[in-house]
């Protein structure tokens, strides 16, 4: 098939583009996953190659700086050995059982240790899988069918998730997605993130009949917005108040802002303060398909086999998957992992935000352990609306000058960014040098 032209007209025989016309003929898009398509910043996907550390290479063996890693589980970078070493030695082991590994109960110890909130969990294949079991798991333990979520949060491609707000306050949503019928999301309430009023008023008139509210407590989702102390404190004050299970989506900020989540943050804040369930993913398999849900034990002691609650999955708590995690949770715990990971990111930020205002771009970022957003925004945004202000070709345009300079962010303005372990000072100097020759040319 002949290799179309890209953005300049010539004739691109670059192999991504040859590759990507090849996909496009057996898999929708191209792509697996809609947003590796490039369809909200235009161009040509990357095809990778391979990738180690810091970096990976595409088809065609050009290097890139990845602040993507696999959207948030290669913490460690890529190929760290002493993962590459546990996953190796669990394939010899054997790939799938289908029944009870001793890998699983250690992966629960160490999760169960680290997260305080959960005092029992279950290991699934994805984060849509965890966040749709936590949904029913909820609603099964309170008996009750509504579900609150925000708007610009994202927990998962489950239909009754799949939902933006319906118009005016506190009213039910609406499907984003064809195939989700009216009446799959009817019971789905669109919230406005971080507006205290309108949490209040929904609370008054469904609290009772509220089963869980579900959060991304720093939104990675909305690129990276955060939940803020007095939203929080509300939402777990008012789901404590209704009986509604306050669950919070870690999926990406589990064991990527701290070695706690997200929930260690707030708790520093809020006294005592602790969700009723959390959604986990992405860092715990360290880059292979695994996902969990956990919280209290009386909620999850609803699930089946011992409760009423169905959920199941065949390569539920994969051995392959669980030795990658628990190698990946074992490299993270060692003392000094967050805060040197942590000055790494804000290096980052800092050096893009300096850069760009010197050059006279409006620019704001912000950071937490080894995730990051910016914005081409004066101030961080607090909601979906604020961030989807952005001047998106704007955005675009500095999205493949720096991928044309071999520096690879998320390909939307509203995903965030991820440091590892394994992104030296030198690749943030790199960025940030490749950042301040576009400001200044722009
Ligand atoms: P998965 O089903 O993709 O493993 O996880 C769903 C999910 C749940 N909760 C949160 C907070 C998430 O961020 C995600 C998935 N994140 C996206 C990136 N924003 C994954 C990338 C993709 O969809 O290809």
């Amino acid at each position: 098939m002949a290799p179309s032209t890209n953005s300049d007209t010539s004739l691109d025989t670059s192999r991504n583009t040859v590759l990507f016309e090849r996909a496009r003929a057996l898999i929708p898009g191209g792509v697996n996953s809609p947003v590796r398509a490039f369809k909200a910043v235009g161009g040509t996907p990357r095809f990778v190659q391979r990738a180690q550390g810091a970096y990976f290479w595409d088809a065609d063996g050009k290097r890139y700086i990845d602040y993507i890693g696999s959207w948030g589980p290669m913490i460690l970078g890529h190929g760290h050995p002493a993962v590459v070493e546990a996953v190796q030695k669990a394939v010899l082991e054997g790939f799938s059982y289908g029944a009870p590994t001793e890998r699983e109960i250690e992966l629960a110890e160490e999760i169960v240790k680290l997260v305080p909130s959960i005092e029992m969990l279950r290991l699934v294949s994805s984060g849509t899988e965890a966040g749709m079991s936590a949904i029913r798991l909820a609603r099964g333990a309170t008996g009750r069918s509504k579900i609150i979520k925000f708007e610009g949060c994202y927990h998962g491609h489950a239909d009754a998730l799949l939902v933006k707000a319906g118009s005016g306050l506190a009213t039910f949503g609406n499907p984003t997605s064809a195939g989700v019928p009216p009446e799959v999301v009817q019971h789905t309430l669109v919230l406005e993130y971080n507006h205290i009023a309108q949490l209040e008023e929904a609370f008054s008139l469904h609290g009772s009949s509220t089963a869980c509210l579900i959060i991304e407590p720093i939104a990675g989702n909305m690129n990276f917005v955060r939940a803020s102390v007095p939203f929080m404190k509300r939402c777990r004050e008012l789901c404590t108040q209704h009986g509604v299970l306050l669950v919070f989506d870690e999926v990406m900020t589990g064991f990527r802002v701290a070695l706690g989540g997200a929930q260690s943050i707030y708790a520093k804040s809020i006294p005592g303060f602790k969700p009723d369930m959390t959604v986990l993913g992405k860092v715990i398999g360290g880059g292979m398909p695994l996902a969990a849900f956990g919280g209290t034990r009386a909620v999850m002691e609803q699930l089946a086999p011992l409760g009423p609650v169905y959920q199941a999955g065949t390569l539920s708590g994969n051995p392959v998957a669980t030795a990658c995690g628990l190698a990946t949770l074992r490299e993270i715990s060692k003392p000094g992992f967050y805060e040197a990971l942590g000055q790494r990111t804000r290096s980052l930020t800092d050096g893009l935000t300096q850069v760009a205002t010197q050059a006279g771009v409006t620019f704001c970022a912000d950071s937490e352990g080894g995730m990051f957003g910016f914005f081409l925004l004066d101030k961080l945004p607090q909601n979906y609306a604020t961030v989807m202000t952005t001047d998106s070709p704007a955005f675009n345009r500095f999205f493949h000058a720096m991928l044309d300079k071999g520096v690879y962010y998320a390909p939307a303005l509203y995903e965030a960014g991820f440091v590892s372990s394994a992104h030296t000072a030198a690749d943030i100097e790199t960025t940030v040098d490749a950042a301040a020759q576009f400001f200044a040319g722009r």
